[in-house]
């Protein structure tokens, strides 16, 4: 039904004041209590841009440090903007738990909910910094070293502290409601590795790489999840992850190696906009249930219109020849195995980081100081 989604987008475009409320799925009763500001602006975030060239997602470390903190200022002016309660960043990331938790995991839907999820934080973010995308996060780059906690990833450059409450970098003491954002990375669970994303692509359709069918080596789900965990604090549980900003790059990853999967797909005469499971477990993940966001449908999540109306992803790094940085300044390539791996932090300072030689086991410069807390009564956890 290639037209689905376009009508829908078209009918939010033309009626932008539909109660969204009334086409939620009542999952929760905190679903009926969204403040009218915030449902209002969440309207006007569903839209399909004007035919033209597509947003380009590229990865993290492959934009121009302007790029960069465009994004970063996108994220921190939506944190800022009290105009919806508590903030718009906020109000956004409640929708991760409070309207679609179910839907949004523990099954097929969560390819194209998030897909989604993006696309409308995208587009919050543009209001504020007009042409801005989300990057994604090639976590496979981290995985690539000994002490991932060390990579310049978790330097203030990029997304800030690795280990307790973040005070350092774009995000540094910001609070959520799940008390002051914090991170404890590499002490649980793990990163994904290139056998994981071979596994993944190995496969042919969409049952063989998500819940309930796919078992654990080609679930992308279950591969998310252990990268959420392995972050720690917010991250590692689904009611507060959507409150740090590495949610997002972490799931535009997720939606990177989906669209390679469906580029596979039509390279081997599959058409993906027609691939969604007869069995999906949950019934929230059936083909005609609401997504909770907006009035679309689960089976709008796998409409092509996404990827061609709206964004393209640029390839991951790798290694160039005749030349040792992938392409990145914040990057080397490990020749002797081929992989693109970040650079590390200098110990004695945060913001140096340590430019030649091989990657070298060192201490973490920042104190471990709070802790998991916080996150032990949740209602839901990344299985
Ligand atoms: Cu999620």
């Amino acid at each position: 039904m290639p037209s689905l989604a376009i009508c829908v987008l078209f009918i939010l475009v033309l009626f932008p004041n539909y109660d969204i409320d009334a086409q939620q799925t009542s999952l929760t009763s905190a679903n009926r209590s969204l403040d009218p500001r915030f449902l209002n602006w969440l309207n006007s975030l569903f839209f399909l841009p004007p035919e033209g060239e597509l947003r380009v997602r590229k990865e993290y470390r492959m934009l121009t440090d302007a790029e960069r903190n465009n994004f970063h200022n996108s994220i921190r002016l939506l944190k800022q903007d009290t105009s919806v309660p508590p903030n718009k960043f906020d109000a956004l990331a409640s929708l991760h738990h409070l309207n679609t938790a179910l839907s949004a995991h523990g099954g097929p839907n969560f390819l194209g909910w998030h897909r989604v999820y993006l696309v409308l934080f995208e587009n919050a973010m543009r209001e504020k910094v007009a042409n801005v995308t989300i990057p994604y996060w090639d976590n496979t780059i981290e995985e690539g070293l000994q002490s991932p906690r060390q990579s310049i990833l978790f330097s203030p450059l990029f997304m800030g502290t690795a280990n307790g409450q973040v005070t350092q970098g774009p995000f540094s003491f910001w609070s959520t409601p799940f008390g002051p954002l914090g991170r404890d990375v590499g002490n649980d669970r793990r990163l994904m590795n290139p056998n994981d994303i071979s596994a993944i692509m190995s496969q042919t359709i969409i049952a063989d790489i998500t819940n309930p069918n796919a078992p654990d080596a080609t679930n992308i789900e279950e591969l998310h999840n252990d990268v959420h965990v392995y972050l720690g604090q917010q991250m590692s549980r689904i009611e507060s992850a959507s409150y740090d900003p590495l949610f997002y790059i972490h799931h535009a990853f997720i939606d990177y190696l989906w669209e390679d999967f469906r580029t596979n797909q039509r390279m081997r005469g599959l058409d993906p906009a027609r691939d969604y499971p007869r069995i999906v477990g949950e019934q929230t993940h059936q083909p005609l249930a609401s997504m909770g966001l907006g009035r679309l449908l689960v089976i709008d999540g796998i409409n092509d219109i996404f990827t061609r109306r709206i964004y393209r992803y640029e390839r991951r790094p790798t290694c160039i020849p005749n030349s040792n940085n992938c392409g990145s300044q914040y990057l080397r390539c490990d020749w002797s195995r081929q992989r693109c791996v970040p650079l590390i932090m200098n110990q004695n300072s945060p913001t140096a980081m340590a430019q030649t030689g091989p990657v070298v086991q060192r201490l973490p410069w920042w104190s471990r100081q709070g802790g998991a807390t916080t996150f032990g009564n949740g209602q839901f956890v990344f299985g």
